[in-house]
């Protein structure tokens, strides 16, 4: 039986859907969503394997205009993600596109219109429309900038239409071996994905813009003797004042954090943890390239 494999760039500006779509696709949650834009800071893999079809979606930060070098990192994430696609699919939240179509047709259409991979537009969140007919001029609007092989309604959370996309997906996927074991589900190790846990209990738990002016740093993560995993993590701030609304009064806000992204890590790794954190002020790291690389960012 031939098969079908290929790498496939989730793009669109932030708060789209691109995080849930991987995961409503995975029927797991590998990438952390939340109702905050730019959440997704790097690359995240995940791994669809289904009969004789393999398609390694690449979940990439929302495109903006870089203020910090944090920023620029990102941005490079989203370039190398479309760079090794095969196929490109680019999302948009179909209720604010109207008001926004210029910064869409700058953003979204610019960055791709001079790419050669097949792509598709998936116009998310047609639930919140009150008729799907306002979908059509935006359609036609699009349509002439003849960019995209097809353009999809779609409302990730409730599937609806999610189908159709990868039934379309897969018509354009290149003929190719499969390029992992079926089982694997990412590429990225536990690590990664604990802290990211870790980051969207920040980034829901936090107001305003603090956490966008945090990250996190796994410092160790290993079995103990009695089986349960130790993870120690540092929350790294920009400011003393930052670090002192993360720990609360007592500590209690510290606490809360701790123990949402415990029960949250245990659900992902399957097994009990320790989980120790620590509040660190580097100020500027958005702007610090040594420091971001020590990040792990690019
Ligand atoms: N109403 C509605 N909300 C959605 C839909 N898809 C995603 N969202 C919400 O939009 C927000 C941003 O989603 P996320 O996947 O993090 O977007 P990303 O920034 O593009 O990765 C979250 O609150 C999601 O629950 C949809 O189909 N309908
Ligand atoms: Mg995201």
């Amino acid at each position: 039986m031939k098969t079908k494999c290929g790498f496939v760039s989730i793009i669109g500006e932030p708060n789209a859907g691109k995080s849930s779509l991987m995961n409503v696709l995975l029927e797991t949650k590998l990438s952390i969503v939340t109702p905050k834009p730019q959440t997704t800071r790097k690359n995240v893999i995940g791994i669809y394997t289904k009969e004789n079809v393999q398609i390694i979606f690449v979940d990439t930060p929302g495109i903006i205009n870089p203020n910090y070098e944090l920023h620029s990192s990102m941005m490079k994430n989203v370039n190398e993600s479309l760079s090794g696609a095969d196929v490109i699919t680019a999302i948009t939240d179909v209720s604010r596109i109207i008001n926004k179509f210029d910064k869409f047709e700058k953003l979204i259409l610019g960055k791709i219109q001079n790419l050669n991979q097949p792509k598709i537009l998936l116009l998310n969140k047609i639930d919140l429309l009150n008729d799907i007919k306002e979908t059509l001029p935006i359609i036609d609007r699009i349509e002439k900038y003849k960019i995209f092989n097809e353009i999809i309604p779609v409302s990730v959370i409730y599937s609806n239409n999610i189908d159709r996309y990868l039934d379309v997906l897969i018509k354009y996927l290149p003929e190719n071996p499969f390029m992992y074991e079926p089982e694997l589900l990412s590429t990225e190790d536990e690590r990664f994905f604990v802290s990211e846990i870790i980051r969207e209990v920040l980034f829901n738990e936090l107001k305003e813009e603090i956490p966008y002016s945090t990250e996190v740093l796994i410092n160790s993560f290993k079995e103990r003797e009695n089986g349960k995993w130790f993870i120690s993590a540092d929350i790294i701030v920009e400011r003393d004042s930052q670090k002192v609304i993360i720990i609360g009064s007592k500590g209690a806000k510290l606490k809360r954090i701790g123990m949402i992204a415990r029960a949250n890590i245990e659900a992902h790794l399957g097994k009990e943890i320790f989980l120790k954190l620590f509040v660190k002020v580097r100020p500027k790291w958005r702007n610090n390239k040594a420091l971001l690389k020590s990040l792990g960012y690019k």
